[in-house]
């Protein structure tokens, strides 16, 4: 039987096979250790993070209009559960949810989420389930009488390649099969806008992108010159996304135990890409997973937009 991996185990395979790859490039959610979410929470209240106080306000605004989308009895499975706060607003109009399935990798986060939110909804049965959710995983059964609703704010889907986030779509468009998908995603938008966002002036989008190096020697002994990367975050128009990297300010070695990685001066290892949408792209993406559209709720600026996707029956 193989044994299973730990998280830093598994850290150590990917930043390794990431540094041997060309172009270079690993995971983000390799960003969020306890001081990456941190740092990640202190983003979500830049100035310039036009996000999540966008999304916060559509929820406010428009909970209702969504809560009837979703329906009576609903099983609501959160993909990815940051602090559970955004749920909160939907909650609040729900009839009956039969259970909320808030679904994390990080399992200390998510129980410590869960029962912070249990305390404000006592009467409601939460179901938390540690695993990646673009991962095969198994859902709590579902009552003959309520749908499974898919909750995926934040534009998180962002961080997928449009490949990928077809195949997470796929993969939900089966297990919510008679119910629907609340989905967050950024538009398309002035790329000066964008710019900013991924490079605030307070300088913690940088801190949270190099933290990334910084993880790698606490706790893989990574050694390099913590001086000798840059935070570097632009948008790819062609490919409609912001692209972060760490970008080598010269010519360096990373030595990570016995292995060294040579980096030549301006090379990058790229660490995320946040990809923007339109409003139809998006659906049609969704269109050729098995959804179809549903109602849709902008701000007046049009920066961001939660839809409603119908799932197959
Ligand atoms: C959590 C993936 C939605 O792409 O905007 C914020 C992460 N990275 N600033 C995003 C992030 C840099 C964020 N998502």
């Amino acid at each position: 039987m193989n044994m299973p991996i730990s998280a830093r185990q598994q850290f150590a395979a990917d930043l390794h096979a990431a540094l041997s790859s060309r172009p270079r490039n690993i995971s983000p959610k390799y960003f969020y250790d306890e001081i990456g979410s941190r740092l990640f929470e202190q983003i979500c209240e830049l100035p310039e993070y036009y996000p999540t106080r966008t999304e916060l306000a559509l929820l406010q605004k428009y909970g209702r209009e969504m809560a009837e989308c979703i329906g009576p009895h609903a099983q609501l499975v959160e993909y990815g559960a940051g602090a559970l706060r955004k749920v909160r607003l939907l909650l609040d109009h729900l009839r009956e949810p039969e259970a909320f399935v808030p679904v994390d990798i990080s399992g200390a986060h998510l129980l410590a989420a869960s029962a912070e939110l249990g305390r404000a909804y006592p009467g409601l049965k939460i179901a938390p389930l540690v695993a990646d959710f673009t991962q095969p995983h198994d859902l709590p059964p579902r009552r003959e009488s309520g749908r499974r609703v898919g909750f995926f704010p934040g534009s998180s889907i962002g961080n997928f390649t449009p490949a990928e986030a077809r195949d997470f779509l796929r993969m939900a468009a089966q297990e919510l099969r008679g119910g629907g998908l609340l989905i967050g995603i950024d538009r398309i938008k002035e790329p000066a806008l964008l710019h900013a966002a991924y490079n605030d002036s307070a300088g913690v989008t940088a801190a949270f992108n190099l933290n990334l190096l910084e993880r790698a020697r606490r706790e893989l002994g990574a050694e390099f010159d913590p001086d000798g990367f840059l935070h570097s975050a632009f948008y790819n128009a062609p490919l409609q996304r912001i692209e972060m990297h760490l970008q080598s300010r010269r010519a360096q070695t990373i030595r990570i135990g016995e292995t060294s990685y040579d980096f030549a001066g301006g090379e990058t290892l790229h660490t995320e890409n946040s990809h923007k949408y339109s409003v139809d792209g998006f659906q049609a993406l969704a269109a050729g997973c098995g959804f179809s559209a549903g109602p849709v709720w902008s701000d007046e600026r049009d920066w961001f937009t939660l839809l409603w996707l119908q799932a197959p029956d």
